[in-house]
């Protein structure tokens, strides 16, 4: 790579194939949200699915919907490292290359070989089908992952090498040379910090995960060698919770860029903004402990850890990037369009899903909603309302037409829907949590059907907005080539 100090680019090589991977995600996004309404339906005994196939539509919606927040992100932090070093765009599309290759495994493993034993794989239960599935599906999916964490991987080892080339190390990257006293010459943008920060912690995160799926793997095909289940689910946690935190703190560097563009106030790189960053590094990862509140058989510190780091993890979060946004959109005269309302509502839904889990966070709480929907409920909230509000906003952004400023009506009406359909949705799961309905569970009683069936109308709410999302933006597309 050459030493030429490099320009921040508008438009970075790889727009072309990011632009592709946002339309793929959003068409993915509503397909899964749809079997997500027919779940929900079905809950509310409003349509008949077979539990067989609930499950199937679970174990995708799950896997599909992670992935895609996973991809968004990835194709947003790209898009935006992009502008401060330079990247190699045939990594990225190798990159897509092994997730698409992933996704097509696990899509024939549960619609093909029937697997429905759940996104997170939790061993042994890929082994215990019942005679839903055989061993080889169960290896499809989770081979399906490898693919996928091999192609993030990659993707990471080039923005650590461009970055750790063009600041002089990742220590740098991450800012951290600067927040412990050294000169505050060259300190990195928010998006590369946010960039070195992610890599680090999800690369981690990755590769715990391998491990458990390389053991699982094994297991599968030679069912005598056993794995211990306790430190199989601890690695198996850990690699989700980091992973699906990971989307969203790679999806708010589209905030951390676009949100100067409207409010002529540059996201500055400060003290505080670092020390925030540092410690998502430290809290998403030792937070994962949460996860393991009811597990009797582990330590009582990690206990402690888990309730303790809950409470902190919302601080640099909420403390730092939603009072930041607010501080910089007051006063400054910002114009509200489609992508810059969504990207707001994204952070702002991120700030607020963070308070129900806080709230499981605590071990009295937890001993009660632990595997209700109320679990559901804090998750779709930051996921629902935030990452994919976050990438259908920089999706908007990067079809804007520029010759408009002000929202549309149609835009309007596309938005308000979203929120109002999307809040009363979560807020569904969270009273049907509340009411002890447990998660998971494809038949429902009939006295757990009125959440279900309220949310369904809600469901379909989202369902119609992310519709008219997806085709503007496909319609973006068209106009601008
Ligand atoms: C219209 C939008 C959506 C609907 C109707 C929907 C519906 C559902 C339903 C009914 C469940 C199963 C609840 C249970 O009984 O345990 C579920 C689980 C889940 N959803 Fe969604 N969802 C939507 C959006 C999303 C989004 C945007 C994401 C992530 C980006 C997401 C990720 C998940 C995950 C990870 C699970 C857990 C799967 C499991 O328990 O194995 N969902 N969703
Ligand atoms: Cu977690």
């Amino acid at each position: 790579m050459s030493d030429a100090v490099t320009e921040p680019v508008a438009r970075p090589e790889s727009e072309g194939v990011i632009k592709l991977t946002m339309l793929l995600g959003g068409v993915v996004f509503l397909l899964m949200m749809i079997f997500g309404l027919i779940m929900r339906a079905a809950q509310g005994d409003l349509i008949y699915l077979d539990p067989t196939i609930f499950y199937q539509l679970l174990t995708a919606h799950g896997a599909g919907m992670v992935g895609s927040a996973a991809l968004s992100g990835a194709a947003i932090l790209w898009y935006f490292t992009a502008r401060h070093v330079p990247l190699r765009t045939g990594i990225y599309i190798a990159f897509l290359g092994l997730f698409l290759l992933g996704v097509v495994l696990i899509l024939g493993s549960i619609f093909i070989g029937g697997y429905g034993g759940a996104w997170t794989f939790l061993y042994p239960l890929p082994a215990l089908s019942g005679g839903a599935w055989e061993a080889g599906a169960a290896v499809a999916f989770i081979l399906g992952y490898l693919f996928i964490g091999v192609g993030f991987l990659l993707y990471y080892l080039e923005l650590g090498i461009q970055i750790i080339t063009r600041y002089g190390g990742l220590l740098r990257g991450l800012g951290w040379t600067y927040l412990f006293g050294g000169s505050d010459e060259d300190v990195p943008p928010p998006t590369i910090i946010a960039a070195s920060s992610v890599l680090v912690f999800n690369t981690i995160g990755i590769v715990f995960g391998a491990a458990v799926i390389a053991a699982s793997i094994i297991n599968l095909l030679f069912p005598g060698f056993e794995v211990d289940p306790l430190i199989a689910k601890n690695a198996i946690y850990f690699f989700g919770h980091v992973f699906i935190n990971a989307t969203i703190y790679m999806a708010v560097t589209a905030v951390y860029e676009l949100l100067p563009d409207y409010t002529g106030r540059k996201w500055k790189t400060t003290r505080l903004f670092v020390g925030a960053w540092f410690a998502v590094v430290v809290f998403v990862q030792a937070v994962y402990f949460h996860h393991t509140l009811q597990d009797v058989n582990m330590p009582a510190w990690t206990m402690a850890v888990g309730q303790i780091i809950s409470y902190s993890s919302g601080v640099p979060l909420m403390g730092v990037t939603v009072f930041s946004l607010a501080v910089y959109i007051k006063g400054s005269g910002l114009k509200w369009d489609l992508p810059i309302a969504l990207l707001v509502l994204g952070t702002v839904g991120w700030g607020i899903g963070v308070i129900p889990a806080i709230i499981d966070g605590m071990v009295a709480v937890n001993k009660i909603l632990h595997n209700t929907m109320w679990v559901p409920g804090h998750f779709h909230t930051y996921l629902l309302l935030g990452e994919v509000a976050m990438a259908f906003g920089f999706a908007a952004w990067l079809v804007k037409d520029k010759t408009k400023e002000a929202m549309s009506g149609l835009d309007k009406l596309l938005l308000r829907a979203y929120i109002g359909g999307g809040a009363g949705f979560v807020l569904m799961f969270l009273w049907s949590g509340a009411a002890s309905i447990p998660r998971r569970w494809a038949v429902h009683y009939e006295y757990w059907q009125l959440q279900s069936q309220l949310a369904s109308l809600f469901a379909l709410v989202v369902v119609l907005a992310t519709l008219g999302l997806v085709i503007s933006y496909a319609r973006g597309l068209l106009r601008r080539n």
